[in-house]
């Protein structure tokens, strides 16, 4: 399986992130994709490829203009107001307050286009992200031209971003950017399926009303696990993207013996809707040791859920997401590729 690369996702190097209470290194560091990139490498999967330009059209096919503006602005607005530290939001408009005006000061617009104080702005942000997108966009022309299986190691991750609203270490939602290009590139119906421990809900309210892209998400439950408020199995989709939706939230400590059959679940719902090609948002922060996760995943389960996707028979481009036990997260994410590859 082909892989594709860009050395840019280390210009988004956060110093730090809101959890727990406590400002901390960010979770989301460079040496998540350097170490998946050592191990695609070492374990001789395929060939890595750089990623090739696409402009921001394809950008805009999933993200207002007005968020794209802000995010290509953010960084020297930030700068210019409050000098060279990470930006970061620290207000929201929740219930009761105007969502119909965007503030003119960065701060102001952070909160509006915000979901959280996880997620920095950095000098390198609009760099790494613009490359992820190509990243995504680059494993969609390989699949097009005839690769049964491609895998885009994007960072930052993407799927809490939605048209407009970033967060949860993501900016622009990579996969469904790629979803969107397989879809404006000829494919009838595009499935996502979410494997991430973190419910999609970027990639899920932007395809929500559809049903030329198909959604299922796997992930730590909403009554208990961030994003907490998207995320629920009664979320089926609604219009004419009615039925298209499915979640299947599961509780902490959730390992194989609940996971499984939940992928089962999932890849029936799929196959279903009978789709022309597969998105997978790949994290690996289901796996046991991971800091801010709690399902229980262990390192062969990853080669069972590669060759249980791969089932599917469908073209498929694999995107990657979250995973945060940095040390494992080369073994874990291309467990999964080899596990595709049979
Ligand atoms: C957990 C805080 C989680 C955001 C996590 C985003 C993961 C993206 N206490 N903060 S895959
Ligand atoms: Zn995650």
């Amino acid at each position: 399986m082909k892989t594709v690369y860009s050395d840019r996702h280390r210009h988004q190097d956060g110093q730090s992130e809101l959890i727990d209470g406590k400002l901390m290194k960010c979770f989301e560091c460079p040496e998540r994709a350097d170490l998946v990139l050592a191990r695609v490498r070492d374990r001789a999967i395929g060939d890595v490829l750089d990623p090739t330009e696409h402009g921001l059209d394809p950008v805009r096919r999933v993200h207002t203009p007005a968020f794209v503006d802000f995010l290509s602005t953010a960084w020297d607005e930030w700068v210019a107001a409050h000098g060279e530290y990470d930006a970061l939001p620290i207000t929201w408009p929740t219930r009761g307050l105007r969502h119909d005006r965007v503030p003119d000061a960065i701060d102001g617009k952070l909160s509006y286009f915000s979901l959280d104080a996880g997620t920095p702005i950095t000098a390198g942000t609009w760099s790494a992200i613009t490359a992820a997108a190509d990243v995504a966009l680059t494993g969609v022309d390989l699949v097009l031209g005839g690769e049964q299986h491609a895998f885009s190691l994007c960072r930052p991750p993407g799927h809490h971003a939605s048209a407009d609203v970033y967060g949860g270490y993501c900016f622009f939602n990579n996969a469904a950017i790629a979803a969107q290009a397989f879809r404006d590139r000829g494919a009838g119906r595009v499935a996502v399926l979410d494997v991430d421990y973190h419910h999609g809900n970027g990639t899920q309210a932007i395809f929500y009303d559809r049903a030329d892209v198909v959604f299922a998400s796997i992930h730590g439950h909403p009554q208990q696990e961030y994003p907490f408020f998207l995320g629920y199995d009664d979320e089926t989709g609604t219009g004419e993207g009615d039925g298209a939706n499915l979640n299947l939230p599961l509780h902490h400590g959730s390992g194989w013996e609940v996971y499984g059959p939940a992928l089962d679940r999932a890849c029936d719902f799929v196959a279903g809707h009978r789709p022309d090609v597969l998105v997978v948002s790949l994290g690996v922060d289901t796996y046991k040791d991971d800091p801010i996760s709690q399902f229980r995943l262990e390192h062969e389960h990853y080669l069972r859920m590669g060759e249980r996707i791969a089932a599917l028979g469908l073209p498929t481009l694999v995107v990657f997401e979250g995973g945060y036990a940095v040390a494992e997260i080369g073994v874990n994410a291309v467990n999964v590729l080899e596990g595709m590859a049979g």
